[in-house]
């Protein structure tokens, strides 16, 4: 039977493809969707794929994933750098976490640079375009697989 691996996106990431293509790439969302969904299926993998502007309702999926998930690959976009509370939605599974970042955020302002969510995710991919979702895929299917 296929793992369910969730891939959740935060704030503003509603935007991919149509603002700022010189920091995010011109793929939109529904493209990175179906490059997760295509790239799953032959790993044994299925997608629950969300994306929100609201805090609460990343942890509520947290939450969900929490039962439900084998795996979470999540871009908490700006939350990344301000939410205590995802990361103890986050510290409450004990499935893999992957934290993924389409920009570097280590080349970008120093307010970007801590990332609070890095303190449980068990991989941090950034820098790497949309293409870092398809990385965590793969490495999701190792950490999977050992347990
Ligand atoms: O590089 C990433 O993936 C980020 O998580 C993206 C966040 C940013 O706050 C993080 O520091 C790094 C921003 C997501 C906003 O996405 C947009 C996409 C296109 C146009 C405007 C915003």
């Amino acid at each position: 039977m296929a793992k369910i691996i969730y891939v959740l996106n935060g704030p503003n990431l509603n935007l991919l493809g149509k603002r700022q293509p010189e920091i995010y790439g011109a793929q939109t969302l529904d493209d990175v969707q179906a490059m997760c969904e295509a790239a799953a299926k032959p790993a044994g993998l299925r997608i629950v794929f969300r994306q929100s502007n609201a805090e609460h309702e990343l942890i509520d999926w947290i939450h969900e994933a929490r039962e439900a998930a084998a795996g979470i690959v999540i871009n908490p976009a700006a939350y990344t750098h301000t939410s205590i509370a995802i990361l103890d939605a986050l510290n409450a599974c004990s499935c893999p976490v992957i934290e993924v970042h389409i920009s570097n955020i280590h080349k970008r302002e120093s307010f970007r640079h801590h990332s609070y969510v890095s303190a449980r995710a068990d991989a941090v991919i950034a820098g790497c375009g949309v293409e870092g979702y398809l990385l965590a895929l793969q490495r999701m299917v190792t950490l999977c697989a050992n347990g």
